[in-house]
């Protein structure tokens, strides 16, 4: 019954038909349309599922003032069709989200994918029929589907994380998650605007709302790095000379162990072998360059404290550089290790606290306390406030597999499974939960790497595993337990390596509380990629099918 409207129950208890489609895929973001088009692309039929009006998952939801990608344009986008790659044109060196929303349009277009979408379709639940080795998917709405396989492709940071102030919901001007802005513009004119949050969407959008409110009211409860994204718009011949070898460029990106910036590729020297002058002279020509490339200035940066400390005292340097009040420069300057947390690239970010209307309040120091009708209160003040903008981030990486009910073999729910953290055999597959994929899932470089990259090589292993099934005559793939413990002990261990694990990021679920506190992504993208294409050549080692 295509698209047709089925109840949960009443299809569980039908199994015997055959289902309805060869695969669901949850998610219309980059993820799940090149899913959605590959899985064409090798004949299955498949229906994807996504809860908004339209496609682009992370870039339909963040419609926040001043969004944009902090990974340079020309490698922010798919690789798989030469002609998409060669027809676009990207107007900056990083994209706006209105730009990437367009591009993700026009690809879904292009590959005629809006007929396999059914939007405004949250869903709600996912049972694993063992008898048939189906997947049911029930929705918000009451109703139901099948598939043989299901694919999760519900992004890593698309869970709006909301702190629960006390108070919470008093207030009573409007309020704004950057993650769930509102289609249409937001008008701060004239307007006292209280920001709470200071990270990627904090940092982007600070800077333009201080322009237009009356005043902006900054909540920052840890300081952040920041590296100019000096963004200009794309040169018509720079453009042209990647293009003219884009595959040799892509390729080049991919080797990078973040999987993007081969241009300024990283450096293997070590900042504690390097001369003062010289390494100043290093962090000075990156920061000039801009963007996440900084972090690649030396290669023991995240790996040695010292070494760490070098590049975060150069840029608490260029904070007191830049911001005019030495109080509020202090305030700005990071004391934690840079790079722990996402680094992240702004456009004027510190500049702005050098604006009249703009106060930044530590609440790192004295925390929110509470909500009012009026404001908010932190440090026994209260603060009066016409609206209230959340960039307080996400429930990141398992935030969006967990708020679905997804149960597995003997009802094994993946909420309990995942009870102590995720567990996942290379990122792609979960023991107890046969026939399902998660793209970009916990366990993989995902949200450490141009995405784009990562979701390109997890989609494609995924349909090429499904064809594989296909012409073997299988109906069934699962992750092995021992698997999956060798692979969840294997990131840990590269993690623990590194200085990730040392600060309270959202890697580590120390956002949310309760979360428990594991490192989610696995460091390092190319033998990451070496060792699908191992798992694969060695007969889908560690997956059992059937
Ligand atoms: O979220 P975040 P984000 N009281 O979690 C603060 C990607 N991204 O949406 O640091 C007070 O980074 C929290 O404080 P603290 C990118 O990967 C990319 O900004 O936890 N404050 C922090 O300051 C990024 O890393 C782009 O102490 C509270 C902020 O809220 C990821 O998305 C653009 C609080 C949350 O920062 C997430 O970025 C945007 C509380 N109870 C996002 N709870 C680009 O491509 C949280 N905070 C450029």
């Amino acid at each position: 019954m295509l698209g047709g409207r089925q109840d949960f129950d009443e299809l569980e208890a039908s199994m015997n038909d055959p289902p309805e489609y060869d695969v669901i895929i949850v998610g219309a973001g980059f993820a799940g349309l090149y899913m959605l088009h590959r899985a064409r692309g090798i004949g299955l039929s498949a229906r994807l599922v996504e809860a908004g009006s339209g496609v682009g998952g992370t870039w339909y939801w963040n419609r926040y003032p001043g969004a944009r990608c902090d990974v340079e344009s020309m490698e922010y986008s798919y690789q798989f069709s030469d002609e998409l790659q060669q027809e676009w044109q990207w107007s900056e060196r990083y994209a706006s989200q209105p730009e990437i929303l367009n591009y993700l349009n026009h690809v879904a277009d292009r590959f005629d994918l809006r007929p396999d979408i059914q939007f405004d379709t949250r869903v709600q639940r996912a049972n694993f029929n063992e008898a048939t080795d189906c997947w049911v998917v029930g929705t918000e709405d009451g109703n139901a589907m099948s598939a043989r396989f299901l694919v999760m492709a519900t992004g890593c940071l698309s869970s709006a994380n909301t702190p629960d102030f006390p108070g919470s919901g008093s207030f009573e001007g409007p309020t704004f998650h950057t993650g769930r802005w509102p289609h249409d513009p937001v008008d701060f004119t004239g307007q006292r605007v209280g920001i709470i949050g200071t990270g990627s969407s904090g940092i982007q959008s600070i800077p333009v709302i201080a322009r237009e409110a009356r005043e902006v009211v900054v909540f920052q409860r840890t300081a952040t790095y920041s590296v100019p994204a000096h963004n200009i718009p794309l040169a018509e011949e720079e453009q042209r000379a990647i293009k003219a070898d884009y595959a040799g460029f892509r390729e080049r990106n991919s080797q990078q162990p973040f999987a993007l910036g081969s241009r300024l590729p990283g450096n293997e020297a070590l900042a504690l072998s390097t001369e003062p002058e010289e390494r100043a002279k290093v962090y000075e020509d990156r920061w000039q360059h801009g963007g996440l490339p900084f972090l690649g200035a030396f290669g023991d940066l995240l790996f040695d404290g010292k070494a760490n400390d070098t590049a975060a005292e150069f840029v608490r340097a260029k904070i007191r550089q830049i911001v005019k009040d030495p109080v509020v420069a202090e305030r700005l300057a990071p004391t934690t290790v840079i790079g722990c947390k996402r680094l992240c690239v702004d456009s004027g970010y510190y500049a702005t606290f050098n604006r009249d209307n703009v106060e930044l309040v530590d609440v790192g120091e004295s925390p929110i306390e509470e909500i009012t009708p009026r404001g908010l209160r932190s440090g026994g003040r209260e603060y009066d406030l016409d609206c209230i903008v959340f960039a307080t981030g996400f429930d990141a990486m398992t935030g969006a597999l967990l708020q679905i009910d997804i149960r597995g073999r003997d009802g094994l729910r993946l909420r309990d499974a995942w009870a102590e953290g995720p567990r996942t055999y290379l990122g792609l597959g979960v023991a107890g939960f046969p026939n399902m994929f998660t793209i970009t899932g916990p366990g993989s470089p995902s949200v450490l790497t141009n995405m784009v990259v990562s979701i390109e090589q997890h989609v494609n292993w995924i349909a090429d595993c499904l064809e594989y099934l296909g012409q073997n005559g299988y109906q069934r793939i699962e992750a092995m337990a021992e698997a999956q413990d060798g692979w969840v002990a294997h990131v840990n261990g590269i993690a623990n390596f590194t200085l990730f694990p040392s600060c309270n990021s959202w890697y580590l679920g120390a956002n949310v509380p309760g979360k428990p506190r594991v490192f989610m992504p696995l460091v390092g993208f190319p033998p990451y990629a070496e060792k699908c294409d191992e798992v694969v050549a060695k007969g889908y080692e560690g997956f059992i099918t059937a």
